[in-house]
């Protein structure tokens, strides 16, 4: 595959790039944070989503490099939008959640490379979350959490993404080192009309109770409409994030959008 081959000269070169995408308090409004979303700028083809080269990144191992880069560029980032609104003074410092790759979970360098990339860049931990899929947690054993339970233990927030498309049991979740449930997209799409489908309210319901009662918040994707937002805050989802707030942008938007609900 002509891409996999122009993979390292491409993170070399610098063609990548992050785009933010902002997720919102479903109770106001107000900005909590963002998501990382990383791009490549193509010399020929322009710019490519995370679909056309994760997958190729993951399969060759450059997943590893190419994801400490994007943990890098996002939490100094993070830590720049947080002195720029007063830093540890803001009421509610800004929070980054940069998504990690099944193949960075078994790095032996995870820790460690985390840690340094909090410390240089002056961010706290708490205002960290790393998205894991369900999938990549799948049957994990104990070797495979390990690294995750020392980022938790030492304030890092771990998100559970795309939650409610795996076959985990959900009993499973009380072993797993997770504080926040990302709910799937197919969720939202389920509140499209209003009101909503009453086995998608009942599903959503019964998922948002569940992650109440063992301490986990839950967090909306793919929110498209006004009626979409209004059902899950009902509903008594979180956070959320989809169009309907913000597309993925550059960073200083963030900035823009924090700044107006300051
Ligand atoms: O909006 P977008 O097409 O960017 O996102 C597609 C998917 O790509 C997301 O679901 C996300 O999980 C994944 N993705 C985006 N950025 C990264 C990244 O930096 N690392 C990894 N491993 N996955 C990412
Ligand atoms: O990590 P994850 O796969 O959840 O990344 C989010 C993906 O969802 C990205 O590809 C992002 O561009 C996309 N996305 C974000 N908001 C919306 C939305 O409101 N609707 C749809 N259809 N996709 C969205
Ligand atoms: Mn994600
Ligand atoms: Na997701």
């Amino acid at each position: 595959h002509g891409l996999t081959t122009q993979l390292p000269a491409a993170l070399d070169r610098n063609e990548f790039f992050i785009e933010y995408q902002p997720l919102v308090h479903l109770g106001d409004g107000s900005v909590h944070g963002a998501e990382a979303l990383v791009r490549w700028l193509h010399p020929q083809h322009g710019v490519l989503t995370p679909d056309r080269f994760i997958p190729l990144a993951e399969h060759t191992g450059l997943i590893v490099p190419l994801g400490r880069w994007v943990l890098e560029q996002s939490v100094r980032q993070a830590r720049e939008w947080q002195e720029r609104h007063g830093g540890e003074a803001a009421a509610v410092p800004l929070r980054i959640n940069v998504n990690l790759s099944p193949c960075q979970l078994t790095h032996p360098g995870l820790v460690s490379d985390t840690v340094d990339i909090l410390e240089r860049a002056g961010l706290e931990p708490a205002s960290l979350c790393l998205e894991v899929t369900e999938s990549a947690l799948i049957g994990a054993d104990d070797d495979l959490l390990k690294p995750l339970r020392r980022l938790s233990e030492m304030g890092v927030d771990i998100a559970l993404d795309d939650f409610g498309t795996g076959y985990s049991n959900l009993a499973n979740l009380r072993r797993l080192p997770v504080s926040i449930l990302k709910l799937d997209r197919s969720f939202t799409q389920g509140m499209q009309q209003f009101p909503a489908d009453p086995v998608d309210l009942k599903i959503v319901e019964g998922i948002v109770s569940l992650a109440h009662s063992l301490d986990l918040a839950v967090t909306v994707e793919g929110v498209e409409t006004g009626a979409q937002a209004e059902q899950l805050r009902i509903l008594g989802c979180d956070t959320a994030q989809g169009w309907y707030y913000a597309r993925p942008g550059p960073p200083d938007r963030l900035h823009d959008l924090a700044l107006v609900d300051a």
